[in-house]
């Protein structure tokens, strides 16, 4: 069961800039290579070293890309020459703009760190607000957000509505990933059923899958494979576990994590990039426990909701907070089941938390 997207081709990503970046195909082994490469970087601590950098013993300016960024140091991934499709562990200049993974950077080789020395521009990056309140990037120059959620313990629209929100605020693609599906049961499976096909009929694209069965992976690959995708959900929707079906070789770091999981520590702690065998590249992202879109103005949230958009501008008073006023055209279409009164509700819900 695969909801198509009928909007697919006309919201992909808005180009800030002119930078065409080449589709580069990598061999098994040069992505074998990284990811054996990610794993040994790893398993050295994130811990800053503080010695200074010989620029004399650095090698040349060359491309790369940003695998992950652990705080202090970074795994950058070569992209030209001898460096091409290997793993180094870098630090950034200090005027080097903050970098996420996605990245396009350039960086220059070096014993034991190689350092970045320039962000190339980002076509896209989708930001979130911090703790508090502060705005930072999470991912750079993805084309396709995919908005994780479970179907057990059952979703809230309110969630999936905040997270479409903020792909939509930024232009970029989102899709749903329904994961879990070998968790429905006839108590649940109405309900889910039933959200799925409520944003399905919106025209966003609904994946369900199982990272426990191996359910519908096929279709998410066949979705995945021609984009650079984010996953982007609640932490324990199963975001992680889906890329290890999907990426077989990043098993190990699966299994490291859950007993961390237990120590009630976020699985995921920074955004990393992977190479998919079946095609496409993949980010994986921190779980979060708060979605706040509080850097977002009322009139960007509203935009959000796709579907409002034939009655934008059609209410009776400038000002309509669609609340309850005389001929405001969105509670109409409510009332003519044009729109789903939950999605009115999400978007008051997200307003009304944003004050
Ligand atoms: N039954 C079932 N369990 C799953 C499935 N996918 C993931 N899980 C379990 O859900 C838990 C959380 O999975 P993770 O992959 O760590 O979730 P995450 O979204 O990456 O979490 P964060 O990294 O904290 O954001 C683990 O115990 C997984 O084994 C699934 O399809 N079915
Ligand atoms: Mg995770
Ligand atoms: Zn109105």
């Amino acid at each position: 069961m695969l909801y198509p997207r009928h909007r697919w081709k006309h919201r992909c990503v808005t180009v800030t800039n002119g930078t065409a970046m080449s589709k580069r195909k990598l061999t098994k082994r040069q992505k074998a290579r990284i990811q054996s490469g990610q794993d040994n970087a790893n398993a050295l601590a994130a811990t800053p070293d503080t010695r200074p950098i010989d620029a004399a013993s650095l090698g040349p300016e060359i491309s790369g890309r940003v695998i992950s960024n652990f705080g202090s140091q970074l795994d950058i991934e070569g992209l030209e020459g001898i460096h091409n499709a290997s793993l180094h562990r870098c630090h950034k200049r200090a005027n080097v703009d903050t970098l996420v993974a996605g990245d396009h950077v350039v960086w220059r080789t070096g014993e034991p760190y190689g350092v970045v020395v320039a962000r190339k521009p980002r076509t896209s990056e989708l930001v979130r607000p911090d703790i508090y309140g502060k705005i930072r990037p999470v991912a750079a120059n993805v084309d396709c957000i995919a908005v994780v959620f479970a179907c057990a313990p059952t979703p809230y629209s309110n969630l999936i509505d905040r997270y479409l929100v903020a792909a939509e605020a930024q232009g970029i693609t989102p899709i749903l990933v329904a994961n879990k599906i070998d968790q429905l049961t006839h108590q649940n499976t109405p309900k889910v059923e039933r959200l799925m096909a409520n944003y399905a009929k919106i025209g966003y694209t609904v994946i369900p899958v199982s990272a426990e069965t191996g359910a519908g992976i096929d279709a998410l690959q066949t979705h995945l494979r021609e984009h650079t995708c984010i996953f982007v959900g609640q932490s324990g929707v199963g975001k992680s576990s889906l890329i290890n079906h999907l990426q077989p070789e990043a098993k190990t770091a699966v299994a490291a994590l859950s007993s961390r999981r237990d120590k009630g520590v976020h699985t995921t702690t920074a955004s990393r990039l992977y190479h998919l065998q079946s095609g496409g590249v993949l980010i994986d992202s921190p779980g979060i426990r708060e979605f706040s879109l509080c850097h977002l103005e009322a009139d960007r949230v509203i935009e959000g909701f796709i579907d409002f958009h034939p009655y934008l501008g059609h209410c009776k008073f400038r000002d309509c907070k669609h609340l309850n006023e005389p001929e405001c055209a969105l509670l109409k279409a409510v009332d003519k089941q044009e729109i789903l009164r939950d999605r009115l509700n999400n978007y008051h819900q997200i307003v009304s938390s944003q004050d």
